[in-house]
């Protein structure tokens, strides 16, 4: 078995699934733009940040090109705009199944914890959902120079809890991020479909199924 001292957690698609936001507000976006933007595209976006989000958007409606690096800082605030809106109503019922659970187990086992998540808006969303106090590191994906499947994020995280990376467990629902979780090297969790998250160690349909002594 594995000595775990650490998890770090990615946010959206494991702790709750904003991805439905995201599509809706990048869906509104392109609608302004006059790109189309569909519910499978959207899944190319899952773990990618803000900017890099609209980089590709605008690359798929041919349009790369057409904006100015201030024009394009204003669109991703306009997304924002739209996505603050839809998850203004994120509540305690929105928590994925067994995560409060996971969570209160490692707090008991005084196994220490971090978010590892590519959102800004992540404390907001934590907060909102009652899940903040659980967190003993969270990593500003503004100081992070290179994005999922980069492993940066997530050795920041175990830098910030003072573990060695080998002594972490990484959860994450989308393939870069497992990428990121594998080269950071630590124990990585796959969280959703065991086809799309080949790469990861272990893989379980949703955090009710983690159970910690089975790793490893
Ligand atoms: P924001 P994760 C990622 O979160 C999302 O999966 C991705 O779709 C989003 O573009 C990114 O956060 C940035 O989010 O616009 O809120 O800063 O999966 O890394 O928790
Ligand atoms: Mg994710």
């Amino acid at each position: 078995m594995l000595e775990i001292k650490g998890v770090i957690f990615d946010l959206d698609g494991v702790i709750t699934d904003t991805a439905e936001f995201h599509f809706l507000a990048w869906k509104q976006l392109g609608e302004e733009l006059g790109i189309p933007v569909s519910r499978e595209f959207n899944e190319h976006l899952k773990g990618i940040s803000r900017m890099e989000s609209l980089e590709k958007i605008l690359e798929s409606g041919d349009k790369a090109s057409s904006y100015t690096m201030d024009e394009k800082l204003e669109l991703a605030v306009r997304k924002n705009g739209y996505y603050r809106q839809l998850i203004d109503s994120i509540a305690p019922k929105d928590i994925l199944p067994g995560v409060e659970a996971l969570l209160q187990g490692l707090r008991q086992g005084g196994i220490r914890t971090g978010l590892a998540s590519a959102s800004h808006n992540a404390p907001f969303i934590l907060d909102k959902l009652g899940l903040l106090h659980y967190f003993d590191v969270i990593v500003d994906p503004g100081k992070i120079r290179s994005g999922k499947p980069d492993p940066e994020i997530f050795q920041t995280a175990a830098k910030m809890l003072q573990l060695s990376p080998n002594t972490c467990i990484g959860i994450e629902d989308a393939a870069a991020g497992v990428e990121a979780i594998n080269s950071a090297g630590m124990y990585s969790v796959g969280v959703g479909d065991r086809i799309i998250l080949s790469h990861a160690n272990y893989v379980v349909e949703s955090l009710l199924g983690l159970r910690l002594q089975d790793l490893g």
